[in-house]
């Protein structure tokens, strides 16, 4: 289904609930509904500022025997903004010192370096951000481990990206956009619909659309006023990451559309 799809409502909605049922754990019902203007309208810090462009998160079980650091090198040699080292099975005394080459390469080429979860590697490299999902340590947590640095959080539902917001997290990533087999518990693609709602719930922090992500719908992801689009398979599973990730940051730099979602409901 594409993101404008407009054509079965009824199924949106229907695998939304589906997907919320799944997903709904005690501490999302506790807090949902709290502070309803919370105080997320402060100017952006220059971290929020920083979350724009081609975010490439460098998974290595996908990538043909490459590994973090030849990921890291042909994304940025291809342009991308931010890189994520996202890693679920390596210990973190292996990955701490690749971290730091990932981090050494990012700043060479003015690039942002984000540790997904792995909290002790990120703080012991003085890593630029966190990144974490909804079942990983509480936000409001990290915030508190992570004074001064990026702060992301994975959000699929308006509650989640309300709660991410008033966690003090410095962006949101907004996703599945599409399909996606590379993240098994991603949950069905959200309708465009339910990506404005998510992305007004985050109350003006920046956006990472994420999930399924390609050259293919890039345009269209770009289209939705998002800052940032992240993606995994569309680099790592390319022969020529360099290539692949320059052909992304030119179809984002070229790509954004005076479109917003929903234009055609407001005349
Ligand atoms: N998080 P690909 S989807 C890591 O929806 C991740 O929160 C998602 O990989 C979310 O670009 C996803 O290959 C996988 O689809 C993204």
């Amino acid at each position: 289904m594409g993101l404008f799809s407009r054509e079965h409502p009824e199924e949106c909605q229907f695998r939304r609930r589906a997907h919320l049922l799944l997903r709904q754990r005690p501490q999302n019902k506790k807090r949902g509904g709290t502070a309803a203007y919370p105080s997320f309208y402060a100017p952006p810090k220059k971290g929020k500022q920083l979350i724009k462009g081609i975010y490439v998160i460098t998974d290595s079980d996908l990538a043909f025997g490459r590994g973090h650091l030849d990921i890291t090198h042909a994304a940025l040699s291809g342009g991308a903004s931010i890189i994520q080292l996202r890693d679920k099975t390596a210990p973190d005394e292996e990955l701490l010192p690749i971290a730091v080459d990932m981090q050494r390469l990012c700043r060479e080429a003015g690039a942002l370096f984000i540790v997904n979860d792995r909290v002790e590697v990120a703080l012991q490299m003085g890593a630029d951000g966190i990144h974490v999902g909804q079942s990983d340590r509480p936000a409001g947590e990290l915030r508190r481990l992570f004074k001064g640095k990026i702060l992301g959080v994975s959000t699929g539902t308006e509650e989640e990206a309300r709660a991410a917001a008033l966690a003090g997290a410095d962006y949101v990533g907004v996703g599945p956009v599409y399909d996606t087999s590379t993240k098994k518990d991603a949950g069905p693609a959200l309708c465009g619909e339910d990506i404005e709602r998510v992305k007004n719930a985050g109350g003006g922090l920046p956006v990472v659309a994420i999930g399924g992500i390609s050259e293919e719908n890039l345009a269209e992801v770009a289209s939705l006023g998002v800052e940032s689009a992240a993606v995994i398979s569309a680099v790592v599973l390319s022969p020529n990451m360099e290539e692949a990730t320059r052909r992304l940051v030119q179809i984002w730099n070229n790509g954004y559309s005076p479109r917003r979602l929903g234009a055609e409901d407001v005349d």
